[in-house]
């Protein structure tokens, strides 16, 4: 009732809109109007009331929640159900707690602060308070569960088309990072819960520096925000329904076709590491080479010095 009551607010911005008028066309009492406009402004809503005139929408905080992102959706599943918090865990963590009690694919975890944002291998991720984009989308695909990492190289397109879209020239560095300037602005940790042949489902978890002022000294070297490059405050709103839209998108492919074509020819386009040589761990090993190209597959292929060329399907990557 309360998204309800916000949505007739929104679509009457230039005018007051009378209680009455809300009551008879949402059936609530004027008292429950009362308390929903209460709990709105405590929210940051900026709303002015006025007697025998009504309610006015004046502003909007900029928080993520599903009423300030649906405006930008032109999803059909991803994101049409958004749970926002203000401070949990991370965001993962709670994502796979819903998706183990049958939340159904496509619903968004969104959180104004992680207190304990991962990153992969049990890293942490730095999540401050409402500054930037930490969300996490349960997905349900029917595919294998070798295929499972695809989804990271989807993630990574939708993002890196998202920032560019907002004029913004980021680019992508295998396999789940967004760098600008060389700096990460965005990490991505994909999870799943499976069984050898079948996926119970994935969990994509993508964490943007969108408008972080300061990072913590130990990462102050390689991070950077979106913020910290062009100068500008961005909105994060906009840029979470750009995400969602280019996400389903992409992912659509994998789930009709069998593919990630698209999102592939994204990241080979945008890729900082193609061309170039790179110094990447992976399974304890050291291998120094050349980035060569991204397979079909969304492995990235080195050929190292001694002419031999290895394919790999996940590692820490310096260029
Ligand atoms: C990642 O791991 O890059 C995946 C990050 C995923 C974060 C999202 S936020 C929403 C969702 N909920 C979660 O709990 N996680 C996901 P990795 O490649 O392992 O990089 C981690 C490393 O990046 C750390 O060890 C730091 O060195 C560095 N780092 C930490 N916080 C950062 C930040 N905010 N920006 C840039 N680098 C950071």
């Amino acid at each position: 009732m309360k998204g309800k009551i916000l949505k007739l607010l929104k679509d009457n911005k230039e005018d007051f809109i009378s209680g009455e008028k809300i009551s008879q066309q949402l059936n609530v009492s004027r008292t429950s109007i009362w308390k929903y406009i209460k709990q709105l402004k405590e929210e940051g809503y900026n709303i002015e009331s006025v007697s025998r005139k009504g309610y006015r929408l004046i502003s909007s905080p900029d928080i993520l929640t599903s009423e300030e992102i649906t405006p930008y959706l032109n999803t059909e599943y991803i994101g049409r159900k958004i749970l926002h918090f203000d401070s949990i865990d991370s965001t993962n963590i709670k994502a796979k707690e819903f998706a183990q009690r049958g939340e159904e694919e496509g619903t968004v975890i969104i959180s104004e602060e992680q207190t304990k944002g991962r990153g992969r291998l049990g890293r942490s991720w730095a999540s401050p308070k409402g500054e930037g984009i930490w969300m996490s989308i349960i997905l349900k695909p029917n595919i294998n569960p070798m295929d499972a990492s695809k989804v990271t190289q989807i993630g990574a397109a939708a993002v890196c088309n998202s920032i560019n879209e907002m004029g913004i020239d980021a680019l992508i560095k295998w396999p789940n990072d967004i760098v600008l300037n060389r700096k990460k602005v965005c990490g991505i940790l994909t999870e799943m819960s499976a069984e050898l042949n079948i996926i119970n489902y994935i969990v994509i978890g993508i964490g943007i520096n969108a408008n972080i002022r300061k990072f913590p000294e130990d990462i102050k070297d390689m991070a950077t925000s979106l913020k910290l490059e062009i100068g500008n405050t961005i909105s994060r709103k906009k840029l979470v329904g750009k995400i969602l839209n280019n996400f389903e998108e992409l992912y659509n492919e994998l789930v009709n076709n069998n593919s990630i074509s698209k999102s592939l020819n994204i990241c080979r386009k945008k890729s900082i590491l193609l061309g170039n040589k790179v110094k990447i761990i992976s399974r304890n090993q050291e291998i120094i080479g050349k980035a060569i190209d991204i397979t079909n597959e969304g492995e990235l292929i080195i050929e190292t010095e001694n002419g031999k060329r290895e394919k790999l399907i996940s590692g820490e990557v310096s260029v």
